[in-house]
This record gives C-alpha cells, structure tokens and sequence, in this order.
C-alpha cells in the first residue's frame, strides 16, 4: 500500500482533529555536553544492555539539526509536534533552571509556534537525571518531589507556549521495565522494586499537576500511558482469569490510580513485601482531574494461567503477523480497547499520543517504500476512526516517529521513523509513510479551508 485513504467525512478528516508526530528527547538529541549525564547514558554502558551496544551521545544530532527537522515538519503538513523535555538539560543539580538547556526548547517552540506547529510537551521520557539514580532513583520517595519541583520551574518559563503538557510518557516502561524485570535504565529488578517506583511515578504525577494548571491555566494537562490489550491464549476459564489478573497489572495498574485513586484488586494477590509502601493521602493526591489521556498503542498480547505459585499469568510469544521488532500487528485491539475503556471508566477526552511500527527499511536509490508501514497507519487509522463513530472522543493522533532514532534497549537496530535517517551522514530521507501522510494531511488541509 502506498497511499493513506480516508473518507472527507470521516470524523479523522474535521478540523478538530489534529494529526502529529512525536519524538523524545534522548532518543533523538545527541549533545551529551549540552546536559547532565542521565540513567540512560549509565545503562548503555552495561555489557550487553543495547542490542548494538550503542548509545545516545549523536543520535539523530537533533540539537544540532532542529531547524531543519522543523522543516520536516512542516513538509508533513502536520499541524502539531509532541517532544520532551530532557530534564537533566533543563535543570541543574541544584534543582535551578539551567538556562541553555532551556534556551533550546525555547527557540524550537517559538519557531514552531511561528509555523502554527501545536507543540505537545512530555515533561518525562524516561531520562532521569543520574544524581536523582544515585539517591535511589524512583524508588526514593523524593524523587516525586524533585519531578514536581522541576515541572514547576519548566512549565511556568514555557507557559502558553505551548498546547499540551503530559507529565510522564508510559509509567509502565519507566516503572516495570526499569525497576522490575530491568531491561531498560537503571536496570533493577524485584516486583517490589518496579512496584513502589510505579507508585512514586503516579505520585510525581499528582504532585506536578496543580502546578502545572496554575502556572498554565489555558494549557492542556494530562498524561500519557501505553497499553498493550490483553487477549487469553484459550476460552477456558483459568486461561480468562490469568488474563484479567495481567490486564491489571500492566495495564490498569497505571490508569485506575489516575481515574478512580485505587489500585485494581490484582493488588491483593501480592504478598506483602511486594506492595508498594502508600502514605495517607497519595491515592487522592494521584487522582487529578485530567484534561486528556494519551494512549500510546502498538500490540497486544496473549495470557493463559500461571505455572508457577509466583506468577499471577504466563505471558506467549507474539503471534503473526509481525512487525520487524517483533510485534503482532493487531489493529482490531485498538477499537477493542477504546470501546472497553470507555464502558469501563469515566474518560477524559484521548489523544493517540503513539502509534507506528519498525518495518525493514531499505534505502534505495533514495527511496524507501515502506509500504508495510503505510498498510500498518491506514488498518490503526480505520480502526480508530470505527472506534470514534461508535462514540468514543479521540481528539488527534500522533504517528511514532518523526524519524528513525535510538530504540532503547534495541540500540539502532529498530527505525520507528517517517523519516529515514542514515546515522553515519545524518542525511534524512522522506520514506513512502512520510509521503503518504504528507499527501492525506494535504488533502485534509484542503478539504477545512
Ligand atoms: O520508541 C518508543 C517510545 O520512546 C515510547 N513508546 C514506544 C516507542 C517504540 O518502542
């Protein structure tokens, strides 16, 4: 497939609805100099961590390039732009504004503020400063804090320029792959450990909120979770059981806190020393009014009962069709989880903050036709649009990624771009997807003229 069709009277196509891309810091910037050493310059020297044993000191050289990725941008014709903020190059280890650092994000946002960019700003994309790690990271209390301190200092210098602000993007990632089974930054394990690092993320969360909506009263504030539906691997009724026990506890875990202020009951199923220590008053102090939810959505998986008395589940292999990373490509989960969300809770209005595939892109000839991936955003695309006629309110959609960059623990191996990107030249290539997205946002343009 080359092209991305939908119909001029799709709810997609109104516009209300924003299309964007999103990018985050580490994964894109380079410039290690321009900032305080974070935990992921600290994981990618651990032997064996990153698939290509690479790290993030070039990247995409980003802070070096930014005019020209804003031309990109605006080549897209997307009408906003969701980054972060690097919280090691915005502030010093005094807990002060570290004015450079700033200066950075403040020419990027006033050049796309001049081009009608919207700019979406994740306050946390899993950068944490090293000297928050060496004082114990999520797993010290304070840490909350420290986030709330440094949210206040950012979004009061940012303010309205800027549309929306998510806290944290995918506590699940910072919280169950960093602190439980460690394959990302720090790299610690133990459910307790990815347990309480999850409850002082929510807590960060709950504490930078007011402040947010008091320095920026007209801006956007929410946060941002990815989910990955959970399917049982047979009907029968241990395998159903298992199934919701992981629907909870990778999921819910992190969204009924923020929406209701309780832990889902999967909770009581953990012994003692593995639930996170809760101070009175934290379950209110999480649960603030959100003026959206992102969703980032990729997959889902399969769950049957667990075989061991440890284990709440037993987690299968992806099934095919695959993506090059290894992901089922399932777009029906997305429809399937709007809907369910939506009978189950009280939502605030969602924006897909995520959402795009690592295909096995081949430059030639200077083109990339990722067809694959064009068929990936048209099925995620319909989906969504099936999911919002049925009545479920999304209010715009972000294709991950911009361009190609550092895939965490898979190093460069994985592109995730609409842009290619060749990480010896730097040179950027529009792929196929970047040309279809660039054709339907033009066509849309048009079409609210
Ligand atoms: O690259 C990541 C991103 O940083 C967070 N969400 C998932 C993407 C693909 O793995």
């Amino acid at each position: 497939m080359k092209n991305l069709q939908l119909s001029p009277s799709s709810p997609l196509m109104q516009r209300d609805f924003i299309f964007g891309v999103a990018t985050s810091s580490f994964q894109i910037e380079g410039d290690i100099d321009g900032r305080l050493p974070c935990i992921w310059d600290t994981f990618c020297q651990r032997p064996g961590a990153i698939e290509d044993a690479s790290n993030g000191e070039v990247a995409c050289e980003h802070v070096a390039r930014w005019e020209q990725d804003v031309e990109l941008l605006q080549q897209l014709n997307v009408s906003a732009y969701r980054l972060s903020i690097s919280w090691p190059r915005v502030m010093t280890q005094e807990g002060e504004i570290n004015e450079s650092g700033l200066h950075f994000y403040q020419q990027l946002i006033a050049q796309l503020n001049r081009l009608n960019i919207q700019v979406f700003v994740t306050l946390y994309h899993w950068d944490l400063p090293q000297y928050l790690e060496e004082q114990g990271g999520w797993l010290n209390r304070d840490t909350a804090y420290a986030f709330a301190n440094y949210a206040a200092k950012v979004t009061e210098r940012l303010g309205d320029k800027v549309a929306a602000y998510a806290t944290f993007n995918e506590p699940f990632c910072s919280a169950y792959l960093g602190y439980e089974i460690g394959v990302h930054a720090p790299g610690k394990t133990g459910r307790a450990s990815g347990r309480q690092a999850a409850h002082h993320i929510l807590l960060a969360h709950g504490l930078a909120m007011p402040i947010i909506r008091k320095n920026c009263p007209n801006v956007q504030a929410g946060i941002v979770l990815n989910f990955t539906p959970c399917y049982p691997k047979s009907d029968n009724p241990e395998d159903v059981q298992a199934t919701t026990l992981a629907d909870e506890y990778i999921n819910l875990w992190y969204l009924q806190p923020l929406l209701e202020g309780t832990y889902p009951d999967v909770f009581e199923r953990l012994p003692e020393s593995d639930k996170p220590v809760i101070y009175e008053g934290d379950m209110a102090i999480i649960q603030q009014p959100l003026d959206y939810l992102g969703v980032n959505f990729y997959t889902r998986l399969h769950y049957s009962a667990a075989t061991d008395s440890n284990s709440l589940y037993t987690e299968h292999e992806h099934q095919g069709p695959k993506t090059a990373i290894g992901w089922e490509i399932y777009p029906d989960a997305l429809r399937e989880l709007f809907i369910r969300l939506a009978q189950r809770f009280d939502l605030p209005p969602i924006y897909i903050t995520e959402n795009g595939a690592a295909m096995a892109d081949q430059l030639e000839g200077g083109q990339v036709m990722d067809t694959d991936r064009v068929a990936y955003f048209q099925s995620h695309l319909e989906a969504l649009e099936a999911a919002m006629l049925a009545g479920v309110e999304v209010k715009g959609y972000f294709a991950w990624s911009l361009m190609d960059n550092f895939e965490w623990a898979e190093g460069y191996t994985q592109r995730f771009g609409l842009v290619y990107v060749d990480f010896q030249s730097q040179q950027r290539t529009l792929k196929q997807s970047a040309l279809a997205w660039q054709a339907l946002l033009q066509q849309k343009r048009e079409l609210n003229q």
